[in-house]
């Protein structure tokens, strides 16, 4: 059915979706982090990027989720989106990420704070340096190494990409072997820093191959499939974790480019990626929570002034189709935007950012409504997301208003 758009106060009737974000689940948008404790007990501060794409940050914010301690957060531009910040390289001259304070004391490099970390506070289950950690912390940078030999280098030929995919593919049975020394879904016996040390990487691997190379990490792995729904489990790693599209447009500027196979898989993944459906996709498989329209359409609120003063269509077309785009993802109900507006839609559903601007299914429903709505006035596609940088994410355009 084809209906008239709501107004924004309407629109904005039909949420009232807030987490807590000092004591409540794990989130990208908190600058603090009590776990119920007083704000006096924090020894903490964690600088790390601004748009959660940095893997190293990751792991450490994870961490400390994990173990509850209250912490201060403070976030950073990359060089590939933006201008550091001056106070920051006045504090790191390197600008590197991530960077933790405890106690007053600067610490940097991610292995060196979470060692700081675990002396301070204990380890998670295991220490980085136990000798049943150690190994599994070797294996993941042979891993690493395996994945970036495949992904970031143009190959020659068919022949060396499919050397490279059987390198990695080599590595990725040690890992297989190595999940399967336990009968829970984690590396050791129960959830612990050796799971965190994979994290970051593994979940940017199963997105950048499925795109870029056609091959389904977390589909045709048993185990590593097991370990994936294991972290799903967890509502701290829910709220740090990214899907698909952010993965496999923020990685080609930070790893200095990634070369797709042109093989049909790869190209029938970029096409479901880049345009949907992004429901069904296997970067997510714990049941979608009842809010999470409610989530996006709070989140689009909240910015509404920004998203449509950077929008390439911007103004009075562009509020107009975006209010479009939100009845259909709060209604399901079709209204047409004004004509020429799907470029702006398109460049919307292609910038929405995985945890940082909402959760994995919020993104995933806001995605589809705003092509089904462009698709209602055209086909054009949006500018196209750069690849050797991302200043098109400059997180100065997104300064409170
Ligand atoms: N070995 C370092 C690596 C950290 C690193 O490479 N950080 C990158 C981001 S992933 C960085 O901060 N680069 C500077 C920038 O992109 O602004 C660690 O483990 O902390």
């Amino acid at each position: 059915m084809t209906t008239q758009c709501l107004n924004w106060q309407d629109l904005e009737s039909l949420t009232d979706f807030t987490i807590d974000r000092v004591n409540g689940p794990t989130n990208a948008q908190s600058k603090l982090r009590l776990f119920g404790q007083a704000e006096a007990d924090v020894r903490v501060t964690l600088y790390r990027d601004n748009h959660a794409w940095c893997p190293y940050c990751q792991k450490v914010w994870l961490w400390l989720e994990e173990k509850r301690i209250p912490y201060r957060i403070e976030k950073i531009t990359m060089f590939c989106y933006g201008q550091k910040e001056a106070w920051y390289k006045r504090k790191v001259p390197s600008g590197m990420l991530p960077a933790l304070e405890l106690d007053g004391q600067l610490i940097t490099e991610s292995d060196d704070i979470l060692l700081a970390l675990e002396q301070a506070f204990g380890p998670l289950e295991w220490s980085l340096r136990d000798p049943q950690v150690m190994p599994l912390r070797k294996l993941e940078r042979l891993l690493f190494r395996a994945w970036c030999s495949w992904l970031c280098y143009p190959a020659r030929s068919q022949r060396e990409d499919d050397y490279h995919r059987e390198q990695f593919l080599r590595v990725v049975e040690d890992v297989e072997a190595a999940l399967s020394q336990t009968p829970g879904p984690f590396f050791l016996d129960t959830f612990s820093a050796a799971d965190i040390i994979f994290v970051p990487y593994v979940e940017r691997m199963n997105a950048s191959l499925y795109y870029y190379k056609g091959y389904s990490l977390r589909e045709v792995n048993p185990r590593l499939s097991d370990w994936f729904d294991g972290l799903e489990s967890r509502l701290t790693y829910r709220g740090t974790q990214s899907d698909f599209h952010t993965h496999v447009h923020d990685l080609p500027p930070q790893m200095g480019g990634c070369y797709e196979n042109g093989t049909p898989e790869a190209r029938r993944n970029q096409q479901q990626v880049d345009q949907g459906p992004w429901l069904g996709l296997p970067d997510v498989r714990y049941p979608e929570p009842e809010t999470s329209r409610a989530e996006a359409l709070q989140r689009v609120l909240q910015h509404r002034v920004n998203i449509i003063r950077v929008n390439p269509v911007r103004d009075q077309p562009l509020d107009e189709a975006l209010r479009c785009a939100l009845t259909h993802l709060m209604t399901g109900e079709t209204c047409p935007p004004p004509k020429g507006t799907d470029v702006g839609l398109r460049y919307l559903r292609d910038r929405i950012n995985v945890p940082r601007d909402m959760s994995i299914y919020a993104a995933k429903r806001l995605r589809a409504s705003l092509e089904h709505t462009a698709a209602l006035v055209g086909d054009q596609q949006g500018p196209a997301i750069p690849v050797r940088h991302r200043r098109d994410q400059n997180p100065v355009e997104f300064a409170p208003v």
